[in-house]
């Protein structure tokens, strides 16, 4: 086994490989880029280096810079991570180059799943199911009409290039398939340089499944079952879990067969995870294999027992597979979400900004759980590279945590699921946490009604209208108010006098605004504490008790508790398992600021301009998209904040853009 390795990434997965390598007594040795210099994944190693600023390129991408560091430091291996350099087949054959052991499947193999069309193919020499569909060299669009139509409407354009679901097309008619084929061949030019397209049956409301495999040097190749990660959002998984619901033995042993058949043809070594895609009915067909760990391996490792990054660096190290096929078995259930820092009310819009609190469910740290028939595994385990008053800069992912639990079934994890994210508390930027909690907690989920499309169609449910802050969430922010004044002689706030009286009763009024408008709350004076008034509703309350930000108050017969923390004018309260915003001050001032914060166009992170959708003079409608910027690998369009008149378009595209700085002129009408 390794001595020492050297970890080429950063956040949680760095902190993932980190927190196995010190359990195997492996010293580990950090790379940072200048914006990481005080990351979690830089104290958790042995011994840190830096690689260059902050821009990937110049740092976790520059594979001389981090095999120089793995020499320096006198690290016998180098494990990638996922992303950056995980699926570079040139940095793996640069590490052996230079005596060094790359944690991650040969050179060979990734370059043969590297391609989607020559991956078919192999694919199809191995028995391994493929859509039906045509993924060959002739190009000639009379001859790939004939194919589609030979294969039946509708069928799915694909770039051979591609991936992540660009350049793609779906035809419903053999008379659009002309149009279609020529529209998709310009997005894959322009896109990867390379116009070869492929035709497929095109599957409705398919899933995704995918299957964990594991080989060594030995001849030895096993597959860990599946995870299901069918609810995505633009190709982005949201949620995953494993094993997949409604999978019966029989599918399960076919389709881990076929993977295996998969891994074997390309000479896999290591962990990969070979994707499918199935149809409700259950067949599935394989769609391309990750030569590397993946984001979501803690729900198999959840489920199976064993610590997938550890059995990396035993087949590294030239060991046989810990388990064979019939010593690996299924035990309970596990979900994962992803924690970002994005705002799902603003079409996903990452978030920028410092955690300024972060308190998460009770978890524990990363303990491979014991396998079937052993103990279970722990119910709540949270990988995050993300520490309170860490900040989340715009040049790498907005992932802040990933929460994953276990349950002996489904049922139990999904329970487990909602109350886990109902703890978490984050102040600092916007989340998706609210958003995971109505996803897992939506109907079609809970029963595991799965398909890729389950976020789109239920868009509704999904974001319901704001509503008006509730009395509780209300009270304990007025309580948190009143009680952080202050006050003389440091008796009973709740005694203070700092108040007006109305007809000789001590009065005092605290105006808040959130998302569905502006409350005033008046709060009476009374001998038992303070009787409280706000949208049409009264109660009485007290103050029960104060422990640092948990506020527990009597609202009438009830007990409320809940968590306030205040940010400036912005008071965040957790109660009930939500996370309500409230702005404390003069509610009318802080409409004007937001309006006047709607009418500017500026770029709201820094980004790149990828399309102009409009011209100088154009007369366009409040809502009309004006233009798109790409920015942390997403595209965010900027929308005309009310009916008006392009003056001037300030940027080109394919220009890079700071934060803040003023997009085009636009005169409102
Ligand atoms: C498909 C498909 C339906 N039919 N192929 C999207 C990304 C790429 N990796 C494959 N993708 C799809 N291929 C056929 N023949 C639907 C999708 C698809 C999808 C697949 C997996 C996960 C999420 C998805 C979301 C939309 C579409």
């Amino acid at each position: 086994m390794f001595q020492k390795i050297l970890i080429a990434n950063r956040g949680e997965i760095a902190c993932r490989v980190a927190a196995t390598a010190r359990r195997l007594g492996i010293k580990t040795v950090a790379v940072y880029s200048d914006a990481d210099a005080g990351a979690k994944h830089v104290a958790v190693c042995d011994e840190a280096l830096a690689i260059g600023p902050a821009p990937s390129k110049e740092s976790y991408l520059r594979y001389e810079k981090i095999i120089q560091a793995a020499l320096a430091t006198g690290a016998q291996a180098i494990h990638p991570g996922y992303g950056f350099l995980s699926e570079n087949e040139e940095f793996a054959d640069s590490c052996a180059r230079a005596g060094l052991v790359f944690i991650g499947p040969p050179a060979s193999a990734i370059r043969a799943m590297g391609s989607k069309s020559a991956a078919k193919a192999l694919m199809e020499s191995a028995d391994v199911p493929l859509v039906p569909g045509y993924h060959g060299e002739n190009q000639d669009a009379d001859f790939l009409r004939g194919q589609a139509d030979a294969i039946g409407y509708p069928v799915l354009l694909k770039a051979s290039a591609g991936g992540g679901g660009k350049g793609m097309r779906i035809v419903e008619r053999s008379e659009d398939f002309e149009a279609a084929l020529k529209s998709c061949k310009r997005e894959a030019i322009n896109s990867f340089g390379d116009d070869r397209v492929l035709v497929e049956k095109y599957l409705i409301r398919p899933r995704h499944i995918e299957i964990q495999v594991f080989a060594d040097t030995h001849g030895n190749c096993v597959y860990l079952y599946e995870r299901d990660c069918s609810v995505q959002r633009r190709h982005q998984k949201v949620l995953e879990e494993a094993p997949a619901p409604g999978m019966s033995e029989t599918r399960r042993r076919s389709m881990g067969q076929a993977a295996v058949a998969a891994a074997r043809a390309v000479g896999y070594v290591g962990a990969g995870t070979v994707e499918f895609i199935a149809n409700q009915d259950g067949s599935f067909y394989f769609m391309e294999m990750n030569t590397r760990l993946q984001v979501e391996h803690p729900v198999t490792e959840m489920i199976t027992g064993t610590d997938l990054v550890e059995w990396q660096l035993r087949v590294a190290a030239g060991e046989p597979l810990p388990l064979r096929q019939d010593e690996l078995s299924i035990h309970g259930h596990a979900l994962e979400a992803r924690i970002y820092a994005e705002n799902p009310e603003k079409g996903f819009l990452p978030s920028i900004g410092t955690v300024r609190r972060l308190r998460t469910p009770a978890a524990a740290h990363f303990e491979p759980g014991a396998g079937a028939g052993a103990a279970d595994p722990a119910a709540v385990r949270i990988d995050s590279g993300v520490r309170e008053g860490d900040a989340i800069s715009p040049f790498y992912d907005p992932m802040i945590a990933k929460l994953i639990v276990w349950g002996r079934d489904r049922d139990e994890a999904l329970a487990r699921m909602s109350q886990a994210l109902a703890e978490y508390q984050l102040v600092g930027l916007a989340t998706n946490v609210a958003f995971l909690k109505r996803l897992v907690e939506s109907a079609p989920y809970s029963r595991a009604d799965l398909d890729t499309g389950l976020i789109e169609r239920h868009r509704d449910a999904l974001f319901p209208p704001a509503q008006a802050t509730a009395l509780p969430a209300l009270a304990l922010a007025a309580a948190a108010l009143l009680d952080g004044e202050g006050h003389p002689g440091g008796g009973d706030p709740w005694a203070g006098t700092g108040g007006w009286r109305m007809n000789g009763t001590l009065v005092r009024r605290l105006a808040f605004s959130d998302e569905a408008g502006s409350q005033v709350v008046e709060l009476g004076y009374q001998r038992q504490g303070w009787s409280l008034q706000a949208g049409g509703q009264r109660a009485s309350v007290a103050l029960v008790g104060r422990e640092d930000t948990q506020f527990t108050l009597r609202l009438d017969d009830a007990v409320v508790r809940g968590n306030v923390v205040r940010e400036g004018e912005t008071v965040h309260v957790f109660t009930g398992g939500r996370h309500v915003t409230l702005h404390h001050g003069d509610p009318l001032a802080h409409a004007g600021e937001l309006e006047a914060e709607g009418g500017r166009l500026t770029a709201p992170m820094p980004g790149k301009i990828v399309a102009l959708l409009t011209e100088k003079g154009a007369v366009v409608e409040k809502g009309a998209p004006l233009l798109i910027m790409e920015a942390m690998k997403m595209e965010h369009t900027i929308a005309a904040p009310a009916g008006g008149t392009v003056e001037e378009l300030l940027y080109a595209v394919g220009d890079q853009v700071s934060e803040g700085v003023q997009l085009l002129a636009f005169k409102a009408a």
